[in-house]
């Protein structure tokens, strides 16, 4: 069993599940003008949880948890990215927050979840250093007005799939170049997030949000361990060992030469980079991902979705495939909980941090029955898997201290809108139809909040 003090919790984002997209002084973010096929729900309404927060913070006090992870949207906050902010948005997170503390759960709070404001991106977004600026000053407003209500702060969620899957993710492709700037920046815009994270709030501690899908080596071949060597350092490694050990890695930075990459630094950054360190790792894991040297060239996919081996791609490194040892969601990502275990235990070995689970979880096709339950068995077998990952690697001295699985609630899916549901609530609605969002609890639910009570999973 894991220990008494162990951080259970559930985790969403902001723009997948809030909706009221144009209400109370919000602009228009990169999520909001990414153009999607019509088929699939966008984010104008989601869960509604804008409106509903206090039934759903409610209804997952119901199963135990002792920490909740949302983000917050910058374009409500600072609604132009920059300039004015937005005072009935502080005062609506400041109640959000107050709601978490009355059912004794501690927010872990995302700073900024994929949904940049448009007039940042109109502006060259995250290519551009004044981009930095805005969000240093974003993290500054957050730190000032939500420090005594917030301990726990996630910077960045997953700089490293931003840079990967770019056109799926943000609804446009950066050049080569601009992909990397871009990852530069974004990495920058963290260290400053520390900085002054540490000096505002020394109570406070904050950490980065990679997605971490271990990278194996489509065979024993000398050239595919290489292949595999070369992905877990751009995939994985790039961000984490620029985060927690203030360095580009050596592997990375050869990838950047060959691939024809000059990143711009400015001499500043230098003691930026080298003093500003995170206190603890927030992990998502879902899958592993499996390369091999590529034997033919061909383009470079634009949009992947990453989180699938086969997208994976680049000249002269690495080709994805698929991994015959694994079974695959509805979806199509690989199932490897093991994989969990493997990748806690090299995590930990490389930075010796406390890490929090910040997501992990079954996309799947749920169906509501007519008496409103949904029997879901095989997102309790993921969820079980995983956590016996999870136990095995503790066990092994691993510091993982919580596990805040994807998703509290059914959202939006960032690839697949409302069809691919994640939650331990089922909201019901469709694509097309909104039905009355009402929310119902998924079998997985009340599995969940009995692991919790047992602090555990046999
Ligand atoms: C992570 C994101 C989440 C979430 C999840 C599942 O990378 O942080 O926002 O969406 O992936 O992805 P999808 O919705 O595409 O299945």
């Amino acid at each position: 069993m894991l220990a008494k003090d162990f951080c259970w919790g559930a985790s969403l984002s902001a723009h997948q599940t809030e909706g009221a997209a144009t209400e109370d002084g919000k602009s228009p973010s990169v999520q909001d003008c990414r153009v999607r096929d019509d088929q699939i729900a966008d984010f104008t309404v989601a869960s509604d949880h804008y409106h509903r927060y206090r039934e759903d913070i409610k209804l997952l006090a119901g199963l135990g948890i002792k920490a909740l992870r949302i983000s917050l949207p910058w374009t409500r906050i600072i609604p132009a990215g920059v300039g004015a902010t937005n005072p009935s948005a502080i005062a609506h997170y400041r109640d959000v927050f107050a709601t978490m503390h009355a059912y004794k759960i501690e927010p872990m709070v995302t700073m900024y979840h994929f949904d940049l404001p448009q007039n940042l991106q109109d502006q060259g977004g995250w290519t551009q250093r004044q981009t930095v600026d805005a969000y240093a000053r974003y993290a500054r407003v957050l730190f000032e007005n939500f420090g005594d209500q917030v301990k726990y702060w996630l910077t960045i969620n997953e700089p490293n799939i931003m840079l990967l899957a770019d056109q799926k993710i943000l609804g446009f492709t950066y050049t080569h170049q601009e992909r990397y700037q871009a990852f530069y920046h974004l990495m920058i815009a963290e260290k400053k997030a520390f900085a002054l994270c540490h000096q505002l709030l020394p109570q406070a501690q904050i950490g980065p949000v990679p997605n971490i899908s271990y990278v194996y080596p489509g065979s024993a071949a000398p050239q595919d361990i290489r292949a595999a060597e070369y992905f877990n350092a751009v995939r994985n490694w790039a961000y984490l060992d620029f985060s927690v050990q203030g360095r580009l890695n050596p592997l990375f930075q050869n990838y950047l030469r060959q691939t024809g990459i000059d990143l711009q630094i400015l001499p500043e950054d230098q003691e930026l980079v080298t003093t500003n360190f995170p206190d603890f790792l927030g992990i998502n894991y879902y899958t592993s991902v499996t390369v091999e040297y590529p034997k033919q060239d061909q383009d470079r996919l634009s949009g992947v979705s990453d989180q699938q081996s086969e997208d994976v791609y680049e000249k002269g490194f690495y080709k994805g495939l698929t991994n015959p040892y694994l079974q695959k969601n509805d979806f199509n990502w690989t199932i490897d909980p093991l994989g969990l275990q493997t990748t806690l235990e090299v995590i930990n070995d490389r930075y010796q941090l406390p890490i929090y689970i910040t997501e992990n979880g079954l996309g799947a096709y749920d169906e509501l029955t007519a008496d409103h339950q949904v029997h879901d068995p095989y997102r309790i077998d993921y969820l079980k898997q995983h956590l016996q990952s999870i136990q095995q690697a503790v066990a092994s001295g691993v510091p993982v201290k919580g596990y805040l699985p994807w998703s509290a609630l059914d959202l939006v899916s960032v690839h697949e809108g409302m069809r691919k549901r994640y939650g331990l609530i089922y909201v019901d609605r469709t694509e097309q139809d909104l039905k009355d969002l009402a929310r119902y609890p998924k079998d997985s639910y009340y599995w969940y909040q009995q692991v919790i009570a047992k602090r555990g999973v046999d």
